[in-house]
């Protein structure tokens, strides 16, 4: 899933992709990166973000909805139910719910939804999160939400850590140690790492000091694909192509297969004694 803000202070990017012809722009490269989902975002949910009207949310994600609708899945990220009927009206197939509390719009609109857990809400979320179990608790409340919508009909239903969302570094470093017990409860799996700040503080050697949002490339590339082999069947990320060889790439070598099985042997084109990058 390719993360489209179009947002002016989202913690990553924001402002980045604020224009609708500069977010339709970003999406087709995500496309092209290999992106199987856009999930199109009008606020941001970083801590302490200023709330966003839904008028203005809808101004800033239903043209770019609908430029984008029949060439790719779309996903939008919100927490209010008109923007949310709004975008799916426009094509937007799947619910990316941090509040996870609309699973009854999913169900009357008849679309996918992904219930995200959270502890507080973005003012006040890091402020001393506390859990005394925090793999139990945080499974305990999706499952509990999962179920709800399975029973109100919803055929489509995610859960998601929450990483960063009311959790310690140590909350997220739990969570990722233990997705094995969100992906055992039977529900598909998605995670959102990318860029996030435990990355910025977790990945630095001893007396290191935060590295920048705009260097956690490699560590967002690490979690992803530690999420996937852990079972999680969908990562939100900024950085699509980059994750794409990453997960490919360790795919491959989990199934010890380095080559597509219907490709023929004689079309191989890994590396020949004439290729320049041979050993390099
Ligand atoms: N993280 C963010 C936003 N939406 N949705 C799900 N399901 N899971 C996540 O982990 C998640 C999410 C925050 O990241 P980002 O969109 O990059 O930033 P911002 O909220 O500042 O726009």
């Amino acid at each position: 899933m390719g993360i489209l803000n179009v947002t002016p202070d989202s913690f990553s990017d924001g402002g980045a992709w604020f224009e609708s012809e500069r977010a339709i722009m970003k999406a087709h490269e995500m496309i092209e990166g290999g992106a199987d989902v856009i999930d199109v975002g009008g606020e941001s949910t970083r801590p302490r973000a200023e709330p966003v009207p839904a008028a203005e949310e809808l101004r800033r994600v239903l043209p770019v909805i609908e430029a984008l609708a029949g060439m790719v899945r779309l996903s939008i990220d919100t927490t209010k139910e008109e923007v949310a009927e709004a975008a799916v009206d426009a094509g937007a197939s799947l619910i990316n719910d941090v509040s996870a509390t609309l699973w009854p719009v999913a169900a009357r609109c008849g679309v996918g939804w992904v219930a995200m857990h959270r502890q507080g809400t973005p003012a006040t979320m890091q402020v001393d999160p506390h859990y005394d179990d925090v793999v139990a608790e945080v499974s305990a409340m999706l499952v509990d939400r999962a179920r709800r919508a399975s029973h109100a009909g919803l055929s489509e239903v995610w859960i998601d850590p929450g990483i960063g969302f009311g959790k310690t570094v140590d909350h997220n470093l739990r969570l990722l140690h233990s997705l094995g017990d969100l992906v055992a409860t039977g529900y598909p799996v998605m995670v959102g790492t990318s860029r996030k700040s435990f990355i910025g503080s977790a990945s630095t050697a001893d007396g290191g000091s935060v590295i920048p949002v705009t260097e956690r490339l490699p560590g967002s590339l690490a979690t992803a694909t530690w999420a996937m082999q852990q079972g999680a069947r969908m990562v939100r990320v900024h950085d699509v192509s980059a994750t794409v060889q990453a997960a490919v790439l360790v795919g491959r070598v989990d199934a010890g297969s380095p080559v597509e099985p219907d490709r023929p042997a004689g079309d191989r084109t890994s590396a020949s004694s004439e290729d320049p990058e041979v050993g390099s």
